[in-house]
């Protein structure tokens, strides 16, 4: 990483100065005469890029200490984090634990206008009156895409498990561009992108994202079956990573938690902590072993190329059978139920490729399944799916999820110890055949307090560098200044590069992260600006204006710093109003805000970014539509007059 400080700093440094220039001069020409056409002229001349030289004094090459990041330094790493009921996901700096951003996803966000502006109420979904329609969601896990094994840089894919949605985010513009809602599913909980394509070997990124189930529900859920839960079902879905469509379904026994993919693209797994199949919280425990459930996409979808599916309800998703039942011969079988201790919770993947680790929650150990095996299972050359189970140990009590740091050890988050485990996997595999003397524990740490998901830098890649570890802990108790009966949460910070574990930082986070990722930083490449020709909508000079069609009005204005196109907008009484906004400004983070008292209404409009909103002018009177995003010395004077007339 050490490598790109340099390029980030060439390369940011200018733009960081080009705005701030533009700052300074664009306010002395406004001053000279506020007005589009003036900002237009300022505009082209700031467009070129920053003479060389100009740059602000360097910062050092180094920070004081390996893990500290100086004013002015740039972090290592994203952390891109889920955001739990808050139904956000969340960008923030390792190792400095700066909030670099919030993504708006399943939630009401008003500093972006998420849920308010018309673009974003079409990617959430609306009703047939175009209110939204749902307007919260629960993000549990987020996941980049991958290429080769590693990161792309292309997208993020997060749940929501309220409503049983997957969202997809655009990496070079981090926000979200795509929602879908899958059918006949609830508490859609695990999610994993595939890393290859299981047959075709130039397929070697993601076109799938794998959706466990976590609840079982009647199918379809009309009415029908409430008081027989033993005729409900979980289903496991596949999201095409390109259309988001739902491409299949697989119904199973007992109930998905959390997904992984193999590196080789012909394996997805999920544990199940209810194969029981109760209703009840006594039954979902009754049993010693659950499973971890192997899915074979190729034999999957070859089912459904020949039509061997049925659908459900009114969803037209070819659904496959998957239940024990149905496939009891390995040859055919299109799932595998590999028994695993007591309601585990948690499935990840080693980097090597060879191993799923399971976490086994009510039971203190952690059950390494070799993936080779599952493959023998699939021939008919494994006598029983237990046996694809190289190694069942033990580790402490309340394990979750499991870190991987490249170099053979997991790091496995023990929720009622508070701990973090590191354990050497290969170790424990010998100790499970028999050589007592194979010490696989290497090291424990206490965190602060009960870690829920726990994740090392790049660990979910074949590129694991070993370097940090986030332990996302559910409880900070004493760790922070009180603020009130709800206390922030603590995302720890663990240098795992040496033999030992050392604990760098308790950095806040609001309630409630669950799981994250940790991606180097060069592998994130994100835009300066927008393009104006993806708006189909854009607002140019000629088109600015007002158009009146019966009742419907539409407001075509622009902004460019600092003024609105449009000083006054007059409309009637009872007219549906449409306001579309673009902003021509071209400078980097240039952004302009819109908001209109007593309407609510409130979005942003970065450079060259169209929006538009959609409303009902039923209050007379005349509003004052304002800027609300800092964007000139004369920020404040940027506004337009509104004029309802009676
Ligand atoms: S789960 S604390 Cu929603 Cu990721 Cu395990
Ligand atoms: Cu435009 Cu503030
Ligand atoms: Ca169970």
């Amino acid at each position: 990483m050490g490598k790109d400080t340099k390029d980030l700093n060439t390369q940011d440094t200018p733009a960081l100065e080009n705005r701030r220039r533009f700052l300074g001069r664009s306010a002395l020409l406004g001053l000279a005469g506020a007005g589009v056409s003036m900002g237009l002229a300022g505009c082209k001349e700031e467009a070129k890029p920053a003479a060389a030289g100009t740059a602000a004094a360097p910062a050092p090459a180094h920070a004081a200490s390996s893990h500290e990041v100086a004013p002015g330094q740039l972090d290592e790493y994203y952390h891109f984090s889920s955001g739990g009921h808050s139904g956000e996901v969340r960008i923030i700096g390792i190792p400095s634990g700066r909030e670099l951003r919030r993504i708006p996803v399943f939630n009401i966000d008003p500093m972006v206008g998420w849920g308010i502006t018309n673009e974003s109420k079409a990617i959430i979904g609306t009703n047939p009156d175009g209110s939204l329609k749902y307007n919260t969601g629960d993000t549990h896990h987020v996941h980049g895409s991958y290429k080769d094994g590693t990161y792309d840089g292309r997208w993020l894919f997060v749940n929501d498990k309220i409503h049983s949605r997957i969202a997809r985010i655009r990496m070079d513009t981090m926000e979200v561009d795509k929602i879908t809602e899958l059918p006949n599913v609830m508490g859609f909980h695990g999610i994993f992108p595939d890393k290859r394509d299981p047959v075709d070997e130039k397929i070697n990124y993601t076109t799938r994202v794998f959706c466990g189930a976590e609840f079982h529900c009647p199918l379809p859920n009309d009415g029908r079956d409430l008081d027989d839960p033993s005729k409900w079902g979980a289903l496991f879905s596949c999201v095409d990573a390109e259309t988001m469509e739902v491409r299949w379904q697989v119904r199973v026994d007992g109930n998905m938690d959390l997904t992984a993919t193999s590196y080789d693209g012909k394996l997805v797994a999920s544990n199940q902590y209810n194969t029981e199949n109760s209703a009840e919280l006594g039954g979902m425990m009754a049993s010693e072993h659950d499973a971890c459930v192997f899915l074979n996409v190729e034999r999957i979808e070859k089912l459904v190329k020949e039509g061997k599916f049925t659908t459900i309800g009114k969803s037209k998703v070819p659904v496959v059978d998957g239940r024990k039942a149905a496939n009891s011969d390995p040859k055919t079988a299109v799932t595998c139920y590999v028994p695993v201790g007591k309601n585990p919770h948690g499935v990840n993947a080693s980097p090597d490729g060879k191993y799923f680790v399971c976490a086994g929650k009510l039971s203190p150990t952690s059950t390494v399944i070799e993936l080779a095996l599952v493959h023998k299972w699939f021939a008919g050359e494994l006598a029983k799916e237990r046996d694809a189970v190289v190694a069942e140990v033990e580790l402490g009590l309340g394990p979750l999820h499991t870190g991987f740091d490249g170099k053979g050890n997991a790091y496995t988050s023990l929720f009622l110890d508070s701990q973090v485990v590191k354990w050497n996997i290969e170790k424990a595999i010998a100790f499970a055949k028999g050589d007592k003397t194979a010490k696989y524990v290497v090291d424990r740490l206490d965190v602060n307090y009960q870690p829920g998901h726990g994740f090392a830098s790049m660990g979910e890649t074949k590129e694991a560098d070993g370097k940090y570890f986030n332990s996302g802990n559910k409880f900070s108790k004493d760790r922070f200044l009180p603020v009130g009966p709800l206390h922030p949460e603590t995302e720890q910070l663990i240098d795992i590069s040496g033999e030992k574990m050392k604990l760098i930082a308790d950095h806040t986070a609001y309630p409630e992260p669950h799981d994250g990722i940790i991606v180097r930083r060069d592998v994130v490449k994100t835009r300066k600006i927008y393009n104006m020709d993806d708006f189909p909508n854009k607002v140019t000079a000629e088109t600015s204006g007002i158009e009146r069609k019966g009742n419907k009005v539409h407001v075509r204005m622009l902004s460019m710093a600092p003024a609105f196109s449009l000083p006054i907008i007059r409309v009637k009484k009872g007219d549906e109003v449409t306001l579309t906004l673009t902003n021509h400004d071209k400078i980097e983070d240039l952004t302009h805000g819109c908001a209109i008292p007593n309407y609510n209404i409130n979005f942003i409009v970065n450079p060259q970014e169209t929006k538009s909103v959609t409303f009902k002018a039923d209050k007379p009177g005349a509003f004052w539509l304002y800027c609300t995003h800092f964007c000139h010395a004369l920020h404040l004077e940027m506004r337009s007059r509104f004029l309802v007339e009676a």
